[in-house]
């Protein structure tokens, strides 16, 4: 980056920190797309009369509310609810729920502007949103997540709408908290519409959902690998996490004849160096589906390791998939990743690299495969979800799994064309920044001042 560049962006940043005081994941998100659309849109100055970088990183609106619950013992308890409509240049604002008890609103701001990239790299018209509250699921019976569920959404419909904003699940939302909040829409508009996506089958839900994020994620992997001519086939992979994202990661990397050798979640990780089958995840799924238990069960179910409190990046591995939550590899981690002859990082979750790890992985000039692009199958299928709604048909399995196979391609393509440097490194985050910002910031010029 030239000089004029760097302070550019040390100006601008310190503009946006005034502003969002304290909201650092926030600022994480914006500086990480900010350092390459700044030298981008020097080259493009439209972009820059139009102010589009600055109009960008406002959100369109932020709704907070309280919500009250009652729990099993009749105790009244009261969270706090958020809706992060970010951008809707390019479609309703689209983007998923997040119940979990550290959630504020600088995570859900840094989750609805990365979303508004990732969403215009699918392709498909949708806009950017995240929603979520400070709710800790853990150890709530199923009753007390309904009736939270129910009172989250009494709010939240007349914020949303089919044609306006349509959330979907995320972290401690999968399928049993939409359809609770499906139904409570329902109910209370008194309209049957695709307002939410991840729906059940039996109600407007669409077949590869569940898992295309996760294959997605390994989709992606496998472009980035082909690239380089090589493939998944006896690589041994590093996955973290064990919820939805997790699972299906797992399953596409077992298929194309990878070796899963960890999983994790916050209590910590687990080391099956015989590699996780097909048979031992269906255990995997049904222990955080059905059972809700904690992923140290499967070491003491499969007699292999624990780590109490650990990642999973000090294990050997060739490929990394982490796919828990934001920041969970630190520098360090990166580093230990590199020196054990770590290739690639494909992102489930939403931005777990720090900036100082980005940093680690690019240097080694490893394949790093950024959130926006690698976990876009999720919400891309969400759009299918949503054609299918309009057109009130479904789709086939097969059907769905080759348009998200297809759209995944399409990214990886986008990546190369805005991130191949001279040397022939592929820059897969300049190259979806920037893919991103085109579409949603062509939209806006067309708008005018809005
Ligand atoms: P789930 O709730 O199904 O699973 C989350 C997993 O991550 C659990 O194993 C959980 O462990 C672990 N985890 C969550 N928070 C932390 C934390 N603070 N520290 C350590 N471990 C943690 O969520 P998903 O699988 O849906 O989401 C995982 C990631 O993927 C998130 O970053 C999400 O934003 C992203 N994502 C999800 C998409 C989707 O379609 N669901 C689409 C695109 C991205 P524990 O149970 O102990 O909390
Ligand atoms: O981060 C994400 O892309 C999601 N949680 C999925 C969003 C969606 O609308 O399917």
């Amino acid at each position: 980056m030239s000089q004029s560049d760097q302070s550019r962006l040390a100006e601008f940043m310190a503009g946006l920190e005034r502003r969002n005081p304290g909201e650092t994941e926030f600022h994480q998100a914006v500086h990480e797309v900010a350092q390459h659309i700044i030298p981008f849109i020097q080259r493009n100055p439209e972009y820059e009369e139009k102010q589009i970088l600055e109009r960008l990183t406002e959100p369109d609106r932020i709704v907070s509310f309280r919500v009250c619950w009652e729990d099993d013992e009749g105790n009244i308890r009261t969270q706090r609810g958020y809706r992060v409509q970010h951008n809707n240049a390019i479609g309703p604002y689209k983007g998923g729920i997040r119940f979990h008890h550290n959630v504020t609103q600088s995570i859900l701001k840094f989750l609805a502007f990365e979303q508004t990239f990732k969403n215009s790299l699918t392709g498909l018209p949708m806009g950017g949103g995240k929603g979520g509250a400070d709710f800790n699921p853990k150890g709530k019976s199923d009753r007390e997540i309904m009736r939270f569920c129910q009172a989250f959404m009494s709010e939240l419909f007349r914020h949303i709408g089919p044609f306006t904003d349509v959330p979907a699940g995320d972290i401690g939302v999968g399928a049993r908290e939409v359809s609770y909040m499906f139904g409570q829409y329902k109910r209370i508009s008194n309209e049957f519409v695709g307002v939410l996506t991840g729906k059940g089958l039996a109600f407007g839900g669409s077949e590869i959902r569940v898992e295309a994020t996760g294959y997605g994620c390994v989709y992606f992997m496998e472009d980035m690998l082909k690239h380089r001519g090589m493939d998944l086939e006896g690589k041994r992979c590093l996955v973290s996490g064990s919820g939805n994202v997790a699972q299906y990661t797992a399953e596409k990397i077992i298929a194309l004849g990878g070796k899963v050798v960890s999983l994790s979640d916050s209590g910590g990780s687990i080391y099956d160096p015989a590699g996780i089958d097909a048979e031992k995840l269906e255990w995997v799924k049904d222990l955080k589906e059905v059972r809700r238990g904690r992923i140290s069960e499967y070491a003491e179910h499969f007699d292999c390791e624990y780590y109490e409190g650990k990642r999973p990046w000090g294990i050997e591995g060739e490929l990394a998939f982490p796919c828990a939550t934001q920041n969970e590899i630190s520098g360090e981690d990166a580093r230990t990743l590199v020196n054990n002859g770590c290739l690639g990082v494909s992102e489930g979750a939403n931005m777990p690299s720090t900036a100082d790890a980005i940093d680690v992985f690019q240097e080694a000039r490893l394949m790093f495969a950024p959130s926006k692009a690698a976990n876009a199958g999720g919400v891309a299928v969400s759009g299918l979800e949503m054609t299918q709604n309009s057109m009130r048909l479904s789709w086939s399995r097969d059907e769905l799994n080759q348009r998200l196979r297809s759209i995944m391609g399409e990214i990886h393509r986008k990546c190369i064309q805005y991130g191949e440097t001279e040397d022939g490194y592929v820059d897969y985050l300049k190259g979806s920044n920037v893919a991103g910002f085109v579409k949603v910031a062509d939209a806006m010029i067309a708008y005018g001042v809005i």
